[in-house]
């Protein structure tokens, strides 16, 4: 007698380093077995399918309240559900400090959303947006050891943006408690005084969000930001990559032997600046306002090149959801000028198969860096391997079992979100997730979410980038 709950039988196991035939046996919620010819209590048939270490999305946005109080389109509950319904078994959200607010406070906030919510695991990074003596001395350092291992500073937005003296600041206490810093690198200066311009030429439409948030803006708070961190000597991932030029200050660091980490999206490899112009430079552009915005075609030749050879460590969506209604981003107010055209899009559920299918499906990647850059880098990133991440004895048993020739569009009306758009509606897709197993639990299956929430949130370790 094995003693194994469930085994998932005939699948293709995938991993960041392997590609195999197995069965996988699960006990208590952790992989227990692999080999062949495996029996338990229970049975998947994953015949003609990939089993891949569940998706680690670092970079969503959930239930956080913005500076004109816009609500956004997900929380807990339902981004969660959108997420494993994507094939992701774990999402890093964010407990975003208001100014004034202590950041232990704002934790407990972001429990008192979660708690009993998720359909996900979870684990808050923290945006520190007041970097006072007691939040450098004592709570940061306090956080970190309680396992909230990472940090974002942002270099633009007037309720969030650290000047540089701050971010040398937290940049030291990073190095001191070994928590790993991501970077919003866009020049707060360079886009107001973009703004100011457009605004006086009348250009207000949505389409100029993404002329006032110039690639050269993003360019050289990269540098900057690289800059910052090699004066410290701390690691860091610039995160929200959008670009060849910023991608090539992280090349110019990594030359260097700089710890410099980056992470991109979805929508670098599929939207373009030209998507903001709607249909004609109307506001429907406003669909696609995120920050940064997507460049053009050469950037995302570049950003391919750099999701094959290793610059970007990590793919995530940046789902920071509003709706397209009058709840979310068309307001007098938005339509009176795209900078107040609240900044996100959707794509925590569309995040994977964008990817398998512009980059597995399509011949642009392997399957084992499409595994690296979606479950096992994440998950080595930001401290929570080999519990997350990896398909090895003792892990836990978070897998989703993929379908590489199932082809269909994604379509708003199939997805699972609180958002009423996607910015990817139409485009054609090879590969999807047809099961989503967290801890040897079905959470999602065809593209809907099922059971209760059983998530939880995770105290992570160091991250990686501290490894000698
Ligand atoms: N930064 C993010 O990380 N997400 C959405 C908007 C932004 O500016
Ligand atoms: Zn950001
Ligand atoms: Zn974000």
């Amino acid at each position: 007698m094995s003693g194994l709950d469930l085994v998932i039988a005939g699948g293709t196991v995938v991993t960041a380093a392997d590609t195999y035939a197995a069965d996988i046996g699960i006990r208590d919620g952790r992989i227990a077995q692999i080999g062949h010819n495996l029996s338990g209590a229970d049975r998947i048939d994953a015949t003609g399918l990939l089993v891949l270490p569940g998706g680690i999305d670092a970079h969503v946005h959930l239930d956080q309240p913005t500076s004109d109080g816009t609500t956004m389109a997900d929380d807990f509950a339902s981004g969660t559900r959108s997420a494993a319904a994507g094939g992701n078994t774990t999402v890093l959200p964010f407990a975003l400090q208001i100014r004034g607010q202590s950041l232990r406070a704002c934790v407990e906030d972001y429990h008192r959303k979660a708690q009993g919510n998720c359909h996900t695991d979870v684990s808050f990074h923290l945006i520190v947006s007041d970097p006072t003596p007691q939040v450098l001395g004592q709570e940061l350092p306090a956080l970190v050891r309680d396992g909230y291992t990472s940090f974002k500073v942002f270099m633009t937005y007037d309720d969030l943006v650290l000047n540089d003296a701050q971010i040398l600041d937290v940049f030291e206490v990073a190095r001191r408690e070994r928590a790993l810093v991501m970077v919003h690198a866009e020049g707060h200066d360079a886009i107001r005084h973009l703004t100011r311009r457009l605004e006086a030429e009348g250009r207000t439409a949505p389409y100029y969000h993404g002329q006032a948030h110039a690639q050269i803006a993003e360019r050289e708070a990269t540098h900057r930001a690289i800059s910052h961190a090699q004066l410290i000597d701390v690691p860091v991932v610039i995160v929200h990559v959008s670009g060849r030029d910023p991608m090539e200050q992280i090349q110019w660091a990594r030359a260097r032997g700089l710890k410099v980490h980056a992470e991109t999206c979805p929508q670098y490899i599929t939207l373009t600046a030209d998507d903001l112009r709607g249909l004609d430079m109307d506001f429907d552009g406003a669909r696609y306002v995120c920050s940064p915005p997507p460049r053009d075609a050469d950037s995302q030749a570049a950003i391919w090149q750099g999701l094959r050879d290793g610059t970007f460590d990590i793919f995530s969506s940046d789902h920071c959801p509003f709706r397209i209604d009058a709840t979310g981003k068309d307001t007098p107010r938005a339509r009176s000028s795209f900078k107040y055209v609240p900044n996100g899009i959707p794509g925590v559920e569309t995040r994977l198969p964008i990817l398998f299918s512009e980059g597995v499906s399509k011949g642009r990647i392997s399957l084992q860096r499409f595994v690296a850059l979606t479950s096992t880098n994440p998950a080595r990133l930001y401290g929570l391997y080999p519990q997350k991440g990896s398909i090895a004895i003792g892990a836990d048993a978070d897998l989703t079992l993929w379908d590489p020739t199932l082809t269909r569009q994604i379509r708003q009306a199939d997805l699972n979100h609180g958002c009423d758009y996607t910015p990817y509606e139409g485009l054609q897709i090879t590969g999807w997730p047809v099961r989503t197993l967290l801890r040897g639990q079905t959470i999602a299956q065809d593209g809907r979410p099922c059971g209760d929430p059983q998530g939880a949130h995770l105290a992570r370790g160091t991250s990686e980038a501290f490894a000698p």
